[in-house]
């Protein structure tokens, strides 16, 4: 089963330099990559070399870490971009020509036949100089599947490592990758790839069901930062799969998805999302009363996530009109105050009047509390 099998190709440092705010440094790029790495994904892709001088040294200085991951680069389908990626020391190449006739008329110009002839020049270069290598079509998913097909199949024909498919606009459902990547998986020998785009929210469902129809790797970057909004963020495909199944992320360092998120959010300068997977503020807070007093029994109730797996707690929230009774009596055990059922059942219903009135804190609970048991003391003497 390739669900169980799958690697992570994390492109923070290429898909998400495209991100309109991030503009890594050198250093930031280093603790990127040793973050990712000690994360455990398999592999990091960074900017291709051409991309500008300071691209070239930075993928040279990431190759050379001596990281468990592997280093890719990503170039265009030309001899002259092959070769200064090989340079740079990496251990695979990603390259990539868009096949969508919207990209073929008004991006580079070529035509099928012509792609094919100039995919096999590079590819056939790349892997005689022992690299991994892998040929994407961007814009898969607006190329006519009759069109890339074939060129899958002529560069699967010289032993190419992987061929990617990219949903380049955001535009595919996950329906539409299950069955383009089951087509793909039926024409190639090869791992297969998936890059999607999230401008219609699919991103992580894409990515998903991609390796369940049969793709071996997947991209995602921290936050899913990207070109417009982005791609796959890492920690939402993490809970994904989680969902579906723990043990398949158990080979990552999952606590540490709280500091890689954190750490490029203030890097590009914004916020980790109220709802995030996992990180979000609100990603493990519990609210209405019927929640609350489940998740008190047995957290398993409404959780399909267990903080503790990512080192985080739960957080039960009790100051608001919607709170119930077995809530507010856990919050009176933390303050070490014994008071009845009945006693609590009074405390509720004056916690929800209040809330009704204005927003209300903790403080105003525990104030509810405390008076309470004040009251108690007073009439037991
Ligand atoms: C882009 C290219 C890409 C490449 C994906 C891939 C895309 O638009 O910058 O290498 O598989 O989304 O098509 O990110
Ligand atoms: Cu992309």
């Amino acid at each position: 089963m390739p669900l169980e099998s799958f690697s992570i190709i994390e492109s923070t440092l290429r898909e998400g330099e495209q991100f309109v705010g991030a503009n890594f440094t050198t250093d930031q790029k280093i603790k990127i990559a040793r973050a990712l790495d000690e994360f455990g994904v398999e592999y990091i892709e960074v900017t291709s070399p051409a991309a500008s001088p300071q691209s070239l040294t930075d993928c040279t200085t990431i190759a050379g870490l001596g990281l468990k991951a592997k280093v890719l680069t990503q170039t265009r389908c030309t001899i002259a971009d092959a070769r200064l990626a090989m340079e740079t020391g990496v251990d695979g190449i990603d390259v990539l020509i868009g096949t969508s006739s919207v990209l073929r008329q008004f991006s580079h110009g070529k035509d099928i036949p012509r792609i094919i002839e100039m995919a096999r020049e590079v590819v056939s270069f790349l892997l005689g100089h022992g690299f991994e290598v892998r040929f994407s079509t961007e814009d898969s998913f607006r190329s006519n599947v009759e069109d890339i097909i074939p060129i899958y199949q002529a560069v699967d024909a010289l032993g190419i490592t992987r061929v990617g498919i990219a949903d380049t606009v955001g535009v595919a459902t996950p329906l539409q990758v299950y069955n383009l990547v089951s087509r793909v998986r039926q024409a190639v020998k090869c791992d297969i790839e998936f890059h999607g785009h999230n401008d219609s929210g699919c991103a992580i469902a894409n990515a998903y069901c991609a390796l369940e129809a049969g793709a071996t790797h997947v991209d995602a970057s921290i936050l899913g930062i990207g070109e417009r909004n982005g791609i796959a963020s890492l920690g939402g495909l993490v809970a994904r799969l989680y969902a579906c199944d723990r043990t398949l992320v158990a080979k990552y360092n999952l606590p540490k998805l709280v500091e890689l998120d954190n750490m490029v959010a203030d890097i590009v300068g914004v916020g980790i999302p109220f709802n995030n997977y996992i990180t979000g503020i609100t990603a493990f807070t519990h609210k209405a009363g019927i929640h609350a007093k489940a998740v008190l029994n047995n957290p398993e109730t409404y959780e399909i996530l267990d903080p503790q797996d990512f080192g985080l707690t739960r957080y039960i929230s009790i100051a608001h009109r919607l709170t119930g009774w077995n809530a507010i009596k856990a919050r009176a055990e933390q303050l070490s105050l014994r008071l009845s059922d009945e006693e609590l059942h009074v405390a509720t219903a004056h916690i929800k009047a209040l809330a009704d009135e204005k927003p209300i804190g903790l403080d105003d609970v525990d104030a509810v509390l405390r008076g309470m048991s004040q009251q108690r003391e007073e009439r037991h003497g």
